[in-house]
């Protein structure tokens, strides 16, 4: 295998199967079943079942949730479960997958009615109401455990024990955040199941806390308890003196910079102006992110910090509520973030793993996590990495630059600049690059030309990866027509809006691009996507049409 890992720039990805990292995946041509080891029942099972018609004269139809729960009074033996399903299991709730034409029926186990904590599960059933998987954690033999589930005490008695104990930890407290909640639960600890409230209590003063207590409902006696706090708002200032409030987590005495509000979090490091070839290194071979970013009070002084953290829980939410994507894998995956990378780097990127911040010479930048269009930019190219994937080189990895500019001008979108609040700091109503009129910024091989905004003026030369941040103009400029319109080289170009504009480019990105995509496939991709969003003869696909044909790409 030969792979560059570092050279004297970063590689933008390296692909990490070569090292054998990443998730294995269930085939099902595996082992159908797989087992708990502490219970015996399944941990999962791959399923092809069908109800069974009782009368062939009846018409029944069943719901899913029936469905859901026939099938697992059919494997009632697997689950070591006597009685019916719907006394052992209780559905939480339901999802429809349009798309996949699947549902998702998520249940709980429960004993006299009762649920047991952490025994959840889900059945899935396929468009002819077949169930094909099961998953979760199943408890055996619940009859066979002598629970008593008649509560001896109250659930304001339980609230009252947890208050109590938490404040002798932590002090008098004034004011809960909200009125502490109870909760009747069959809790196992130490082997022994029993019945308890679990008492939840947040705090702010004297000390933040998500207290959650496990109280036996018949002595009143502590049984088990822990502290959960992943949900402090914090505050702090960022690159440009903007004030900002954030979530962070507090534990043992220090607030740090781990928002568990979003996905699988958002979590953020100080690289220690560790030089970006090294930090790209560890970051990529061993997991090493920098130091926690810590406090000893809700304030934060790391202003690169704060905006690197702030910016990526917006460019979260952007992602999540304009295209329902549930972080750059669409699974929640963790929001990486270093800051403080080299000495005066004036970059930043996505390095397949993480994001990456320099803090500018304060000449060319100041820090960039500043600009929340740095930060679209460069976790547009981790959703890129997990879709189209577009070769980092020549048209293909123009493209992928331009994707990152377009959207991250969606995130940042009360203008068309790149990179405008980080760049230049001396110089006003400037930035990087343009959308909106590449021409006006000055090429930086040529500089008595601007960047391309045209076809003909494509960078054909070896700079910059065959000028991958050069030729990204001209989709940029394409992508500014469809949205703004305008005449551009003789072309007239009728504008859809940003939010028809970001649609179309999102969809070309995830479901037609692939890594050798050039400019001529992406004018196709995107009125496809136009065509799917909108219609044939939809104003959108005529935008999209005429803006490709003013930037001169067939
Ligand atoms: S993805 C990253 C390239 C990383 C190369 C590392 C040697 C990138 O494109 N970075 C953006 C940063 C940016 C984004 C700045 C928006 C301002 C606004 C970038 O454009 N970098 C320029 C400076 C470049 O690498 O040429
Ligand atoms: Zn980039």
């Amino acid at each position: 295998m030969k792979k560059k890992v570092v050279s004297s720039t970063l590689a933008l990805t390296l692909a990490l199967s070569g090292l054998g990292i990443g998730a294995s995946s269930i085939h099902a041509d595996d082992s159908e079943v797989k087992m708990n080891e502490k219970y015996g029942t399944p941990s999962y099972i791959i399923e092809n079942w069908e109800m069974p018609k009782f009368s062939s004269l009846t018409k029944q139809s069943h719901s899913v949730e029936d469905i859901a729960l026939s099938y697992l009074n059919y494997q009632k033996d697997k689950f070591k479960l006597k009685g019916n399903s719907n006394e052992n299991f209780k559905v939480i709730d339901t999802q429809k997958d349009e798309k996949a034409g699947t549902s998702h029926v998520r249940l709980t186990e429960q004993y006299k009615g009762v649920p047991i904590y952490g025994a959840h599960q889900t059945v899935t059933l396929n468009e002819e109401e077949e169930v094909k998987a099961f998953f979760g954690k199943v408890v055996p033999n619940m009859d066979e455990k002598g629970i008593d589930t008649t509560a001896e005490i109250s659930d304001d008695q339980a609230i009252e024990t947890a208050k109590a104990s938490i404040e002798k930890e932590i002090g008098e407290v004034e004011a809960y955040d909200a009125p502490p909640s109870s909760e009747l639960f069959i809790y196992e600890f130490d082997g022994k199941f029993q019945l308890t409230y679990l008492v939840k209590a947040s705090t702010s003063d004297p000390e933040p806390g998500y207290f959650h207590y496990f109280i036996n409902a018949q002595t009143g006696e502590i049984v088990d308890n822990y502290n959960a706090i992943d949900h402090v708002k914090a505050f702090g200032e960022g690159v440009l003196g903007n004030k900002e409030m954030f979530e962070v987590t507090f534990q043992e005495g220090d607030y740090y910079m781990f928002d568990g509000t979003r996905g699988d979090g958002v979590h953020t490091f100080d690289a220690l102006n560790m030089e970006p070839g090294w930090f790209n290194l560890f970051s990529q071979l061993l997991g090493y992110h920098g130091e926690e970013v810590t406090s000893g009070h809700k304030y934060f002084g790391d202003a690169a910090a704060v905006d690197a953290h702030k910016n990526a829980g917006i460019v979260y939410d952007y992602f999540k509520e304009t295209f329902n994507r549930d972080s750059y894998d669409d699974n929640g995956a963790r929001m990486i973030s270093s800051v403080h990378v080299g000495e005066n780097w004036n970059n930043a990127a996505w390095n397949g793993v993480q994001m990456m911040y320099g803090d500018g010479d304060g000449e060319t930048f100041i820090p960039l996590s500043g600009a929340v269009d740095v930060i679209g930019h460069e976790l547009t190219h981790a959703v890129t990495d997990r879709s189209a994937d577009l070769v980092y080189q020549d048209e293909p990895g123009a493209l992928n630059e331009s994707l990152s500019d377009i959207l991250g001008a969606m995130v940042d979108r009360d203008d068309w600049w790149m990179g405008e609040d980080i760049y230049t700091p001396g110089v006003e109503g400037d930035g990087l690059r343009s959308l909106k009129d590449p021409s006006q910024v000055p090429h930086p091989f040529y500089p008595d030309r601007g960047y391309p905004d045209h076809y003909s003026e494509l960078y054909t030369g070896e700079l910059d990866n065959g000028g991958v941040h050069i030729n990204s103009s001209i989709n940029n400029k394409a992508a500014y027509l469809v949205s703004e319109g305008g005449t551009h080289y003789d072309v007239e170009v009728e504008g859809v809006g940003r939010e028809a504009t970001e649609q179309i480019y999102y969809r070309a990105l995830t479901k037609y691009l692939t890594a050798t995509s050039d400019f001529s496939m992406m004018r196709q991709a995107a009125i496809q996507s136009a065509i799917d969003l909108y219609g044939e003869n939809s104003a959108e696909v005529s935008s999209v049409m005429q803006a490709y044909d003013a930037v001169g790409v067939e």
